[in-house]
């Protein structure tokens, strides 16, 4: 990890530049996939699988008997962890819920709103080198809370065709029963036109490699809607010498482990807090079973040491990290300073592990500096938002001619008449 030294804006902004995505090329191979699953549905659901998961399978939906298996296969430690993580995370969002609005904007004018489910979504949960069953709580929860309709979940098989026990006892534990054996864009594509198997849904979530971001995009061209825009994934630590060194890289590791592209920066105040947690990082690399992989992401990450505040939270606020750590003093000026980041962590107790897995905040959040403009996934993903309005004979005389007003100099008259011909109606009354 290399370290840069009280930069200037334009030169953290090359030095920060996050790698440009192909997404035009790859695109170009994920596009016949998404048309063959849309011409041929299951059929080149398990053609693919054959191909890329190298599994022949009969049947794509998870049967009972696989969920009764996996919930033999997971120990005990872990499914009480699994349920206390459950709790949290089922407190924090339910406690998103919003009470349906509704006021007398003026006399018989009635505006109202209200949250209304998405009938149908998709989970996506990658397969690859970790089993993110922390990311089914992330996703089922919150889609329960919200009432969706129909959920489904679609994760890639492995050579014996099974998913991880993890996996199935997660999503059993919070009541989703349409598993699919499906994972790349194949699955996606499944999600986006619907197959024998898999039902169209109206939105599709969660993580993935580039042939599933690929893939989200595309669907977005068919009007199905995605959670975000996803890039690697990224950390920020924000240090000074209240930090402490052990624990700072601990957290740029666990980033770190996540994928050779994933992405983890350091912003200390002092040269030697930088020093510091960078021997601490090369120290417990050296001990992580994952350590290849973190090591080259290590090679896209960087130390920059900011003598300056102000400067050092207006390099933050430009990147917008997806999970910024705050182990700084003043950590309270300090966070409400910060306008843009996915989620905050703060104090020295406060590991981004935490929100990963257990405290109760989402974990799939905004990265390639998409947290200057989206929220991370809370119970609103998975929800609209519907208005009403109820206009009385009184209201419409009050509000009429303000409307009638306006869409004439709009040089809108049908807009204008749709209010007159009411009004001379109540007139003539
Ligand atoms: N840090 C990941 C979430 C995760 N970590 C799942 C462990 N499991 C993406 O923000
Ligand atoms: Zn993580």
């Amino acid at each position: 990890m290399r370290t840069i030294t009280n930069p200037t804006q334009s030169e953290w902004q090359k030095e920060l530049a996050r790698p440009v995505q192909k997404m035009k090329d790859i695109q170009k191979i994920v596009k016949p996939i998404m048309r063959k699953v849309s011409r041929q549905g299951d059929k080149a659901l398990k053609k693919f699988a054959l191909e890329y998961d190298h599994v022949e399978i009969d049947n794509l939906l998870v049967s009972r008997d696989e969920i009764n298996e996996a919930y033999e296969q997971v120990d005990e430690s872990l499914k009480s962890a699994i349920q206390q993580a459950k709790v949290n995370i089922e407190k924090f969002h339910k406690a998103q819920q919003t009470e349906d609005l509704s006021m007398e904007v003026m006399e018989g004018v009635t505006c109202m709103r209200r949250s209304v489910p998405i009938q149908k979504v998709g989970l996506y949960i990658p397969g690859g080198t970790a089993p993110l069953f922390s990311t089914v709580l992330m996703l089922g929860i919150p889609a329960n809370i919200a009432g969706c309709e129909e959920i489904v979940l679609c994760t890639p098989p492995n050579k014996e065709g099974k998913i991880h026990p993890a996996i199935l006892y997660t999503a059993n534990l919070i009541g989703i029963d349409k598993i699919v054996k499906a994972g790349g864009a194949q699955a996606i594509a499944a999600l986006t036109y619907g197959t024998e198997s898999v039902p169209q849904v109206a939105k599709i979530f969660g993580p993935g490699n580039q042939y599933v971001t690929a893939a989200k995009q595309l669907a977005t061209k068919k009007g199905i809607a995605i959670d975000m825009p996803a890039g690697p994934s990224e950390v920020l630590v924000y240090a000074d010498e209240s930090a402490v060194p052990a624990f700072v890289a601990a957290d740029l590791l666990s980033q770190a482990e996540h994928g050779i592209d994933s992405q983890v920066i350091l912003v200390a105040t002092a040269s030697k807090v930088a020093k510091k947690t960078l021997k601490e990082v090369d120290k417990q690399l050296a001990k992580l079973p994952r350590k290849d992989i973190a090591k080259k992401a290590l090679e896209n990450s960087i130390a920059v040491v900011m003598g300056n505040q102000e400067k050092a939270i207006a390099l933050i606020n430009d990147y917008a990290p997806e999970h910024l750590i705050i182990n700084v003093a003043n950590e309270d000026e300090v966070v409400a300073n910060i306008v843009n980041a996915g989620s905050v962590f703060i104090g020295n107790f406060t590991p981004e592990s935490a929100g990963d897995y257990a405290s109760g905040t989402n974990h799939t959040l905004p990265t390639y500096g998409f947290a200057r403009n989206y929220s991370g996934v809370s119970l609103d993903s998975f929800v609209k938002k519907i208005t009403y309005q109820k206009i009385t004979e009184k209201g419409l005389q009050n509000l009429g001619p303000t409307i009638e007003v306006m869409a004439g100099n709009e040089l809108l008259d049908a807009h204008k008449n749709a209010v007159s011909i009411r009004l001379k109606y109540l007139k003539e009354k």
